[in-house]
C-alpha cells in the first residue's frame, strides 16, 4: 500500500444533550476526520480530542497542526504491507497519540479492504457481537438521572457508568443502587479526587460497584497504587494509560485491577492490541472506552472490542444516543440483549455518508504524495 494522499477535514457535530463530567461540559463536538488514499481506495479514521485540553492534552486544534506538519510528511509516499508499519515511522513524534491514531486507523481500514475482510477480524477479534454499556453524564437532579437509567436499562444496555465529581458523588449512587439493586453499576471520576480523599472514596465499597475509573490525577501510577491497597473497589485507568509499558507499570504497581482500552489514548490499533494481548495474559479484564465519537470512530471501537480480551461492556452505544443523525450508513444500532453485532463486510463494514460529511465540513486540507500523479 503506497500512501498517495491524506486529507484532514474537521466536521461540527451537536450532540443531542450536553454531556457534563468533572472537567467540563461537552455539548458541540469539533472533531477531526482523516481519510488515507491508496491505489484508488480511501480508509477512514477519527481522531477523538475534544476542544480543550481538559481530558487529555491535545486538542482538535493541536491535532490539526501535528498531522499537517508532522504526521503527514512523515507517512506521504511510503509503502506499507501492514498497518502495524504505521507506528515505528511515526516514533518520531512524541505524544499526540490521538493524531496518530487516526491516521494508522484509517490505515488498517484501507488493509481490511485491500484483504477483503471485516477489520474485526484482521485485527484478530472472535466476538460476533459486543457487549455495550453507556456513561451517563453528571445530572443536577436525581430524579432526572433515576430516568435516563431506567430509559438506558429499557433499551438493554448491559451496565451503567455515571460520572461523578466531589459534591455529586455519593448521594448519586447510593440512590441508584438502591433504586437498582442488581445492575451493573460504575463511576467514572476523570481525574477529580486527590489521595487526601482515601477516607471519602472508601465510602464507595458500600455500593457494590464494579470499579471506580481514574479517581486521582490524568498521568499518575504511584497513588493510585497506594488508594488501591485501601479500596475494595476495583480502580479503573482510563487517563493515565497511553501505552503498553504504562499498562506493565500500572499492573505491577497494582494501580489498578482494571482498564479501559481507549484507540485514541493509546495511539492506535497495533498499541490497543499489544495492551488487550498483556491484560489477557495477566488476568486484567478491559473494555473499549469512548470519547462521543462519530460513525467513523465508533465503527473502530466496535471493530476493536471484537478482541477476546474484551470481558466487560465498553461505552459504545447506539448512533442515536448521540446524534440526531450519523455519518454512517447503517447507524450503530443496540439489540435489546444490550449487544451491537460486529459488521461481516470488508473494513470498517460501514458506510461513510459522503454527502453529509461534506455538508458538515469546516476546513479541509488534501496532501498528496506526487503532485504530478493523479489522485482521486
Ligand atoms: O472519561 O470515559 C471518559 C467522554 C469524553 C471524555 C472522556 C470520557 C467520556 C465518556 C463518554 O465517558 C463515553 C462515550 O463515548 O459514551
Ligand atoms: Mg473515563
Amino acid at each position: 500500500m503506497r500512501i498517495d494522499a491524506i486529507s484532514v477535514r474537521e466536521i461540527r457535530l451537536r450532540l443531542k444533550t450536553p454531556f457534563e463530567t468533572s472537567f467540563g461540559i461537552l455539548q458541540k463536538r469539533r472533531i477531526l476526520l482523516v481519510e488515507v488514499k491508496s491505489d484508488g481506495a480511501t480508509g477512514w479514521g477519527e481522531v477523538t480530542a475534544v476542544e480543550g485540553p481538559f481530558y487529555n492534552s491535545e486538542t482538535t486544534d493541536t491535532a490539526w497542526i501535528i498531522l499537517r506538519d508532522f504526521i503527514v510528511p512523515l507517512l506521504l509516499g511510503k509503502d506499507v504491507t501492514s498497518a502495524t508499519q504505521v507506528p515505528p515511522l511515526l516514533a518520531p513524534v512524541r505524544g499526540h497519540e490521538m493524531a496518530k491514531a487516526a491516521v494508522e486507523n484509517a490505515i488498517w481500514d484501507l488493509e481490511a479492504q485491500q484483504k477483503e475482510v471485516p477489520l474485526a477480524a484482521l485485527l484478530g477479534g472472535q466476538m460476533e457481537e459486543i457487549a455495550c454499556g453507556v456513561s451517563i453524564g453528571i445530572n443536577s437532579s436525581i430524579d432526572a438521572l433515576v430516568r435516563s437509567v431506567e430509559k438506558e436499562l429499557a433499551a438493554g444496555y448491559q451496565r451503567i457508568k455515571i460520572k461523578i465529581k466531589p459534591g455529586n458523588d455519593q448521594e448519586p449512587v447510593r440512590t441508584l443502587r438502591h433504586r437498582f439493586p442488581d445492575i451493573k453499576l460504575m463511576v467514572d471520576a476523570n481525574s477529580a479526587y486527590s489521595l487526601s480523599d482515601i477516607a471519602h472514596l472508601r465510602k464507595f465499597d458500600d455500593y457494590d460497584l464494579m470499579m471506580i475509573e481514574q479517581p486521582l490525577a490524568w498521568d499518575d501510577f504511584y497513588q493510585h497504587a497506594q488508594l488501591q491497597a485501601k479500596l475494595q473497589t476495583p480502580i479503573c485507568l482510563d487517563e493515565s494509560i497511553h501505552n503498553l509499558d504504562h499498562t506493565e507499570a500500572a499492573v505491577a504497581m497494582q494501580s489498578c485491577r482494571v482498564l479501559n482500552i481507549k484507540l485514541g489514548r493509546v495511539g492506535g490499533h497495533t498499541e490497543a492490541q499489544k495492551i488487550e494481548n498483556f491484560c489477557r495474559r495477566h488476568g486484567i479484564p478491559v473494555w473499549c472506552g469512548g470519547m462521543l465519537e462519530s460513525g467513523i470512530g465508533r465503527a473502530h471501537n466496535i471493530a476493536m472490542s471484537t478482541l477476546p480480551g474484551f470481558v466487560l461492556p465498553g461505552d459504545v452505544s447506539a448512533s442515536q444516543r448521540y446524534w440526531d443523525e450519523d455519518i454512517i450508513e447503517p447507524e450503530v444500532e443496540v439489540t435489546k440483549r444490550g449487544t451491537i453485532q460486529a459488521p461481516i463486510s470488508p473494513g470498517l463494514g460501514y458506510q461513510v455518508t459522503r454527502r453529509r460529511v461534506d455538508s458538515l465540513t469546516e476546513r479541509q486540507e488534501t496532501f498528496t504524495a506526487n503532485p504530478t500523479v493523479a489522485v482521486m
